[in-house]
């Protein structure tokens, strides 16, 4: 059994749309869904605001680059083009962590890095993991911190960028 953490994001055309699409394409694997927080951009390019949310799911038949695969099935099903990197998209999933058998899955592959090399530099992954896993820990540099704690370390400025919306997926 492998579980994931995947942070899914969109800024064009129907955002809340595209983020019910993650939750209706994997079906019974989900096991929990955050609220949908509206973000401000990360990364420099300038671009339209974020609806981001924070998945939780589980599969037996998966594992990391299985469920690589079906992230990338559900961003080309929502019509995702992909061009400037960390540009404007219908809709990106990125797997945060990886576990098998209760334990971290590393992977240093440029194809799949697990845990995501940049999830705990960011607000809009952090805000909405810790809202659906108060308890959930990342592995940065090889130690394992709480989100908790690295949110707390954040700028301020990023974790104002996170504003909680009425929008829910289900
Ligand atoms: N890849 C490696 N590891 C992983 C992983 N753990 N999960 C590879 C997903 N993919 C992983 O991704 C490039 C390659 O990363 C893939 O081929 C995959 O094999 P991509 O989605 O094709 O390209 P990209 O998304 O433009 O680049 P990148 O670096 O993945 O961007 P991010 O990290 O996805 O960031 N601001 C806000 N507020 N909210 C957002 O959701 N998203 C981005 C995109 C930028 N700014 C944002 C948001
Ligand atoms: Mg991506």
């Amino acid at each position: 059994m492998t579980q994931v953490v995947l942070s899914i994001g969109s800024n064009l055309g129907d955002r809340l749309a595209r983020l019910q699409s993650v939750v209706d394409g994997l079906g019974g694997s989900v096991s929990a869904v955050s609220p949908v927080y509206e973000t401000d951009p990360w990364g420099g390019v300038e671009q339209a605001a974020f609806l981001n949310a924070v998945v939780l799911a589980a599969d037996p038949a998966l594992d990391g680059r299985g469920w690589l695969r079906r992230a990338q099935e559900l961003e080309q099903a929502a019509e995702r083009v992909r061009d400037e990197r960390w540009g404007p998209r219908t809709l990106d999933v990125d797997i945060v962590m990886c576990s098998s058998g209760g334990r971290e899955v590393t992977s240093t592959d440029e194809e799949l890095t697990l845990p995501h090399p940049l999830a705990h530099e960011r607000a809009f992954v952090l805000v909405p993991w810790l809202a659906v896993d108060p308890a959930a820990t990342l592995t940065v540099a090889g130690e394992r911190r709480s989100v908790e704690a690295l949110l707390a370390g954040l700028d301020p400025a990023d974790r104002d960028g996170v504003r909680l919306t009425d929008a829910a997926l289900s």
